[in-house]
């Protein structure tokens, strides 16, 4: 496995030959651009660059679609920053923002085919969308309605998982039926499945077992670890002395770091590693390098362990920034479009936010209905118990065999 450029050589022992502190975060965030590791076909700035590798998969990407790009990511920032609004108004008991991450999750899921599966972590808002999932139906999640509203076989799309790592496993079984039912190969209808996790979801073991198994059985799964430098309040650094996808090369398949705010170059990545996946060179490793421009969610209060500075500096690499500029410096797009995609970002919010308000509260007891596919005496009369305690506050009459009074 190489080492980043500027390590200390191993000399005389391997103390010796250890980085320093600077060093390993030297290596772990060497992403500037023009970096040979990072993928990137645009840049901040706005301008189309090359990549040999990779400009043969965004080439059919013309004006027309560029703009639906542009569409999804303001799309799905508005939607995501109206989450956090209505979590700050009550209405919601938490959100998870995405904010920054627009563009490693929209050029993934644009780059899936329909007949591919998702498993993502609990933040892939924008992934969601581009399998058709209406943003609305994310909200019994954070409104503690339900556990997604979503078909995840209609929409290839798996239930969010808040554990961390636990869908890595979930994601590599899948990928093995899909090789053990010949689903994997040269046809177009051959598949393959794509896994969402964050940095510090390296740490787990249920990563690295996901990335064992999928190895030795060469499994079509494209493990995608959007690294967003913080796993809450633990930095990058502090997970790991290589860079995240170098860890690739330990288990046997590739590893590719990519600029995770570049939705052009994370579209051609992913579509290339989906490819090799349907045709049996699975699994790959993808690290979308990107920057978590709000906090971990909205129960978190990143001032208290980064500095106010770093995020400045991401604020110059926004992702849906440069796509505006592109539009505009090389395909001339006037302002007409971008104030229809703001017109229609509005509205979206405001149908979200109706949606939220207008909830109904489900049923005290619906909790009951779906744990077990038959109901049983035991199961009733925990129902019936609690259906009492219940009622009890409308009547004040205290419960049968107790002495306590509701109030
Ligand atoms: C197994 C497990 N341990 C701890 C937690 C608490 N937890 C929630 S999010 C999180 C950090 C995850 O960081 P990362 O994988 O980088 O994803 P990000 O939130 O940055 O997208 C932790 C430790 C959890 N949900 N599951
Ligand atoms: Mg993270």
């Amino acid at each position: 496995m190489s080492v980043p450029r500027d390590w200390t050589p191993p000399t005389a022992g391997v103390q010796e030959g250890r980085p320093s502190r600077d060093q390993v975060v030297a290596g772990l965030k060497a992403t500037d651009e023009g970096d040979p590791e990072l993928v990137q076909l645009l840049t901040p700035e706005g301008e189309r660059v090359s990549d040999p590798r990779f400009d043969g998969y965004a080439s059919d990407f013309d004006v027309d679609a560029l703009r639906g790009l542009y569409r999804d990511l303001v799309l799905v920032r508005r939607f995501d920053r109206e989450g956090n609004a209505l979590q700050r108004q009550g209405q919601l008991g938490i959100w998870v923002p995405l904010l920054g991450q627009e563009a490693a999750q929209i050029g993934a899921g644009r780059a899936m085919a329909p007949q591919d599966m998702a498993f993502p972590s609990y933040r892939e808002h924008g992934v969601a969308w581009t399998r058709g999932i209406d943003p609305t139906d994310l909200l019994g999640i954070f409104r503690g309605t339900d556990h997604g509203s979503w078909d995840p076989k209609a929409t290839r799309f798996h239930l969010y998982t808040i554990v961390i790592g636990n869908q890595v496993l979930n994601a590599t079984g899948y990928a093995m039926g899909q090789k053990f039912e010949g689903k994997v190969g040269e046809g177009p209808d051959s598949e393959a499945t794509i896994c969402f996790f964050g940095d510090g979801a390296t740490s787990q073991g249920d990563v690295h077992e996901g990335f064992v198994w999928a190895a030795v059985y060469d499994a079509p799964v494209v493990f995608y670890c959007q690294n967003n430098q913080w796993a809450i309040s633990e930095p990058t650094e502090r997970q790991s002395r290589v860079p995240l996808y170098k860890r690739a090369g330990g288990y046997g398949f590739p590893g590719i770091r990519v600029d995770g705010n570049d939705v052009l170059a994370c579209l051609a990545v992913t579509r290339w590693a989906l490819e090799e996946c349907r045709s049996g060179n699975g699994p790959v490793l993808i690290e979308a390098f990107t920057y978590r421009m709000d906090a971990h969610t909205t129960s978190d209060d990143p001032s208290r362990y980064r500095l106010a500075d770093e995020l400045e500096l991401w604020k110059l690499k926004d992702p849906i920034e440069r796509v505006r500029v592109n539009l505009v410096r090389e395909h001339h797009v006037g302002q007409e479009f971008f104030d229809e995609v703001q017109a229609e970002s509005d509205e979206l919010a405001a149908r979200f936010r109706e949606f939220c308000v207008n909830m109904p509260q489900p049923a005290p007891d619906r909790m009951f209905s779906q744990v077990y596919a038959e109901p049983s005496p035991v199961l009733e009369a925990q129902r019936a118990a609690y259906l009492d305690y219940h009622a009890s506050f409308e009547t004040g009459e205290p419960l049968a065999g107790s002495s306590a009074r509701r109030v």
